[in-house]
């Protein structure tokens, strides 16, 4: 077989003193921390789209990189890829992929021309996953790309692009079910609207939500047993995207019926967008138990778009598995490095690199994650500043014993209320460093 990055050996784990660049420093796969491997824990995966089609394309420019993998024709681009992106997760010891239909080939005139060329480079994708014991993560149908979708696609204006999207779905989900998805991504990236002014808001949430449903008990009838994912998204590439926030999402899903079968794919760089930050919105996940699955990336805040860099802000990564452990860790999901190279990283073993970056960043985020949790000093004094919740009135607020006439007679009786006690901010974010660094 040929070989697409010969010069890359097998990274292993060295240790954080290691000068060796293409090494593992914090990712030990086998290394246990709270009880589960690291393999187990983080659940890496790697995004098809970025890793083995984007070729530094941006707004200003062509591509930079080279992502015909030898080949000429485009099947013969699509097969390379296959087995360059088999060669890679090996490499890197990545376990997951996720992919969207379009990334696999490209779609032809017709969906009888896409459904022939999807089914031949989904053997070569189920013989490789065979072969190698790596396991899809999920998958997607790439309903934003083409100009048809310009008005949406499960909220277009136009009956012929909705069935468009169904069929796509449709196609999707089979992939999925028959390669052993554990999930299946909706993110919306024109489901949203340029202006109000051409826009009938409900109907097309009504819309959206029915093609959600269909999609839904298409898959379970078909024996689709994972999770369908929403990926909350603000803008970009519409102005108003209707996905725009976990918050949201769960507002919809529960309006429409669908919050037993959806859950959430939270995006670091997407919540940043949103204005929150990535523990904000995974916290609104977890409390809603609709928890599911990260994108992984970091956006640029002097950079107001969505950047999808390789992580590396270990603040970021350490309260991001710090809530990922505190809800349980995944199931279905994982950590989807939904990340991309810089236009200027443009050698093959650059992608090394960013990967090696994003795993190393997440692992050190895992190690303490654990040490602030194992700690426990964080968490007691969040208990404490509850414990008037414990006794007396405030354990009748707690347990719903009490009415607001005794309140307000309570209240009455107390006199002057005023501060009580402190929120501490400046005392726990230098207990976390030293945690972190100590
Ligand atoms: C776009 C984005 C997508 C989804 C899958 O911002 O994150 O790549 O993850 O469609
Ligand atoms: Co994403």
């Amino acid at each position: 077989m040929k070989e697409f990055f010969p010069e890359i050996k097998n990274i292993k784990y060295e240790g954080p003193k290691s000068k060796e660049p293409l090494s593992f420093k914090y990712y030990n796969p086998e290394e246990k921390i709270m009880g589960k491997t690291m393999r187990e824990q983080l659940k890496f995966a790697m995004a098809y789209w970025h890793t083995l089609c984007a070729d530094g394309t941006d707004m200003f420019g062509i591509g930079t990189m080279d992502k015909s993998f030898g080949g000429s024709s485009s099947m013969e681009i699509s097969k390379n890829k296959v087995y360059a992106g088999f060669e890679l997760m090996n490499k890197l010891g990545v376990d997951y992929f996720c992919f969207h239909d379009r990334d696999l080939v490209s779609e032809g005139e017709t969906l009888a021309d896409f459904h022939r060329d999807l089914e031949v480079i989904v053997g070569i994708v189920e013989e490789q996953m065979k072969e190698h014991g790596k396991k899809l993560l999920w998958a997607t149908a790439n309903m934003f790309s083409h100009p048809r979708y310009a008005h949406g696609a499960g909220t277009s204006c136009d009956p012929d692009v909705f069935a468009y999207a169904a069929a796509q779905i449709k196609q999707a989900i089979d992939i999925d079910i028959r390669l052993g998805g554990s999930g299946y991504v909706f993110w919306g990236g024109r489901e949203g609207y340029e202006t109000l002014l051409n826009t009938d808001m409900g109907f097309e949430l009504d819309n959206m939500a029915y093609l959600l449903t269909m999609a839904r008990d298409y898959g379970r009838a078909h024996g689709f047993k994972g999770d369908f994912y929403i990926e909350p998204k603000p803008k970009e590439p519409t102005k108003h995207q209707y996905d725009f926030d976990a918050a949201t999402v769960i507002g919809f899903l529960r309006k429409y019926g669908l919050d037993g079968d959806f859950k959430l794919n939270i995006e670091a760089n997407h919540a940043t967008l949103a204005a929150h930050t990535f523990q904000h919105e995974l916290r609104t996940a977890a409390i809603n138990n609709m928890f599911g699955s990260v994108d992984a990336n970091q956006g640029d805040c002097l950079l107001g778009w969505d950047t999808d860099q390789f992580p590396t802000n270990i603040y970021e990564t350490t309260l991001a598995m710090y809530e990922i452990i505190k809800c349980g860790g995944f199931t279905n999901g994982g950590l989807n490095f939904d990340a991309k190279l810089r236009r200027a990283s443009a050698r093959p073993e650059d992608i090394f690199y960013g990967f090696i970056s994003g795993m190393d960043s997440f692992a050190l985020g895992l190690r303490l994650a654990a040490k602030i949790i194992e700690d426990g000093r964080l968490d007691e004094f969040v208990k404490s500043r509850y414990a008037g919740f414990e006794t007396g009135i405030g354990a009748d607020i707690k347990n719903r014993r009490t009415s607001l006439e005794a309140l307000s007679d309570y209240a009455f009786s107390l006199g002057r209320v005023g501060l009580s006690s402190s929120g501490r901010q400046e005392y726990l974010e230098s207990l976390i460093n030293s945690v972190m660094f100590g």
